[in-house]
């Protein structure tokens, strides 16, 4: 049976995710900080399929809980297959000059120290096997800096560079690396970016189609279902309607 583990699991990208791989057969970690959902999760997931699942509750933004929950799996966890490096988020959205420095700490801690932490120990149990995959959750903002979303456009230009990283430090260890790269997704990103604005939140997602979690948890399935001599090194998904961070076609209301 193949292990993968899931970061930010609780909800959106990483919930699909982990739903999609133990459909695939895969024994599941799921993590977060939200422990009830863990557990609504762990539950859905036993009833759907007839994996394992591991849900550890804990912030990627603490080195010590993370040495501890993933540098210290149980035995039967440990030939882990899959990483994906998906906890990460927005906080806020203005000019460089109001930002709060607080926010930058959010955003930075989580989506460039948190995926560093996590993939420091979970990498150990890679290199010990010679095999493994990491996927990284990256962003378009990853590629492209945007209007009002520096430090986050920053944040995700980081998690581009360390897959670029990964991929050549972890050749040696024939670990595979994927930068994902999606477009807007209509998951609870916006609540959080707009800290519970649901109003504003809605605004984004409004008159054209966005992504769904789902649709990048088929791209990881696709990732993942690849022959053992093929890694696809970096892939961008955008909602049709998006042709880059500055285009987009809404409907007429
Ligand atoms: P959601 O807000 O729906 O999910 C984010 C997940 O990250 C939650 O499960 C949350 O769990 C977890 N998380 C956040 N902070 C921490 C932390 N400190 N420790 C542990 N877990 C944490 O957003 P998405 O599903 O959209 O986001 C998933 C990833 O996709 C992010 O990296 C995001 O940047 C990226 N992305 C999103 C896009 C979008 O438009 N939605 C587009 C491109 C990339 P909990 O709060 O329970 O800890
Ligand atoms: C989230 C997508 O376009 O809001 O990474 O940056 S976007």
């Amino acid at each position: 049976m193949k292990i993968a583990i899931v970061t930010g699991a609780t909800t959106g990208i990483g919930k699909a995710t982990a739903l999609k791989l133990a459909s695939l057969g895969y024994n599941v970690v799921i993590t977060g900080r939200r422990k009830e959902r863990l557990e609504e999760l762990e539950a859905e997931i036993k009833n759907k399929s007839n994996v394992d699942v591991l849900a550890l509750n804990f912030d990627v933004r603490n080195w010590d809980e993370v040495e501890k929950y993933l540098g210290e799996l149980p035995e039967e966890w440990k030939a882990v297959d899959v990483l994906v490096n998906n906890a990460g988020l927005a906080v806020g959205f203005g000019p460089i000059n109001e930002g709060n420095p607080k926010d930058w700490d959010t955003m930075i801690d989580t989506n460039i120290k948190g995926l560093l932490y996590v993939s420091k120990v979970v990498m150990q149990y890679m290199i010990e096997r010679k095999k493994g995959h990491i996927i990284n959750i990256a962003s378009v903002a990853g590629k492209e800096v945007y209007y009002h979303g520096n430090v986050y456009c920053a944040t995700k230009h980081a998690v581009d560079a360390l897959s670029k990283a990964m991929r050549i430090d972890l050749l040696p260890h024939n670990i595979k690396v994927t930068n994902v790269a999606p477009g807007m997704a209509d998951t609870e990103f916006s609540i959080v970016r707009y800290k519970g604005d649901k109003e504003k939140a809605d605004r984004v997602y409004r008159g054209f189609e966005p992504l769904h979690a789902e649709d990048i948890a088929d791209v990881i399935e696709f990732l993942v279902t690849r022959p053992e001599h093929v890694t696809i090194n970096d892939i961008l998904v955008m909602p049709t309607a998006q042709a880059n961070t500055s285009h987009l076609i809404r409907k007429e209301e």
